[in-house]
């Protein structure tokens, strides 16, 4: 059965809330569908990032190793954006929830920083993907890590060009190839055509001019986010394991369980604004829902609502609207 049809009612938000007051265990799974009305694009969706940016070739650590100063103005350039945003209601509500509810985690998958902005206690969020705002040394073995760190741009080399005619100024002032080259690989980075065009040079902005570390000296600072085929910070994945893993401290008389401890029931999952297509991140509302969790999916999109079941809601529109309705 097609439930996405069976929860478009209204009368849904009536059995919503009454779920959500008798919950306690709550998690959220949000993507980039909840900083949209921020003014950030998707992934995916029209006009998505990635599927201009071809940005799935650019988030991986062959793309920084084969072109460290293009995948740094692409990073750079979200940087920006993320900092010239700002958080909407639903991240608000997101915050205000895990005010309500203790027991309530947060499993985002947005580098935006939008959610820590919007006051979400910090215990209450993990940060699946990292931040942009997170900077470390390319080489593992050194070990260094900077957060925090908001400087836009990060170096000189990496301002955007405020517009074509700042462009000119800068190109004018120094007319030198590589500059050019890199000032039209950034036009085409915010004009948001496809990098790959083989029209548009392929710069380098000299590696010089790229962040340096300053505990290694030789190698390069990185955005400190989790690229494709990166494992997912190892302090994160443990806080969601121990999470998910908490045990009821009642041991279960009921037949079978001979008073074992149990792993507490998860009441709820949201899965917000997502395409729920990039593992583990989309793995978390299964497992919540292997614990107990009714699921509700809050998205414009119905064909991105997956896997819906009895008992779960369909929540069509922008979360920005949806989430602080459904929460209050
Ligand atoms: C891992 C940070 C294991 C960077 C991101 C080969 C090797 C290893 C792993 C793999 C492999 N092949 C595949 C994998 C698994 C891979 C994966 O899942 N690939 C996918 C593409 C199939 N995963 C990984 O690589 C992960 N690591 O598995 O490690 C491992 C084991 C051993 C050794 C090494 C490794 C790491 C994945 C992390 C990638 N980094 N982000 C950056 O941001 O630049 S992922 C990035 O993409 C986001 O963080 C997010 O997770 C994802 C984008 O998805 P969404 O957020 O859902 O955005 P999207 O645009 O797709 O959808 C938006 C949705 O919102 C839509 O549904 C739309 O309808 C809706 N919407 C739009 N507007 C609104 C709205 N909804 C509501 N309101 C609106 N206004």
């Amino acid at each position: 059965m097609d439930y996405r049809s069976a929860f478009l009612s209204p009368s849904d938000l009536e059995s919503f809330t009454a779920h959500l007051q008798r919950s306690q265990r709550i998690v959220a799974v949000p993507g980039a569908g909840l900083s949209a009305s921020s003014g950030l694009p998707t992934f995916r969706g029209a006009g998505g990032l990635w599927r201009n940016y071809n940005a799935t070739s650019l988030a991986t650590p062959g793309a920084f190793r084969s072109d460290p100063g293009l995948v740094w103005m692409f990073y750079s350039y979200r940087r920006h954006m993320s900092l010239n945003a700002k958080p909407n209601p639903a991240h608000y509500a997101l915050a205000e929830l895990a005010r309500r509810k203790p027991e309530f985690l947060t499993l985002s998958q947005n580098v935006d920083g939008l959610s820590p902005r919007a006051g979400h206690p910090a215990d209450q969020v993990k940060l699946l993907h990292g931040s942009l705002f997170d900077v470390k040394c390319e080489d593992e073995s050194c070990g260094y890590i900077r957060r925090d760190d908001f400087d836009d741009p990060i170096v000189p080399a990496l301002a955007i060009p405020a517009d074509e005619s700042s462009m000119a100024e800068q190109s004018k002032a120094r007319p030198d190839q590589a500059l050019q080259a890199a000032m039209a690989r950034k036009a085409a980075l915010i004009k948001g055509l496809d990098i790959s065009d083989a029209s548009i040079p392929i710069p380098t902005i000299p590696r010089s001019s790229l962040p340096h570390c300053p505990k290694c000296k030789t190698s390069l600072l990185r955005p400190g986010v989790v690229w494709f085929g990166e494992m997912l910070p190892e302090a994160v994945l443990s806080d969601i394991d121990a999470y998910f893993d908490e045990v009821d401290p009642k041991p279960q008389a009921e037949a079978g369980n001979k008073g074992h401890m149990q792993p507490k029931k998860v009441d709820l999952c949201l899965v917000i604004g997502t395409s729920s297509q990039v593992y583990p991140a989309a793995g978390y509302a299964s497992q919540a829902r292997s614990m107990g969790a009714r699921v509700a999916v809050i998205n414009t999109d119905p064909s991105d609502a997956r896997d819906l079941q009895e008992g779960d809601w369909f929540f069509k529109g922008d979360a920005a609207d949806i989430v602080p309705e459904i929460l209050k």
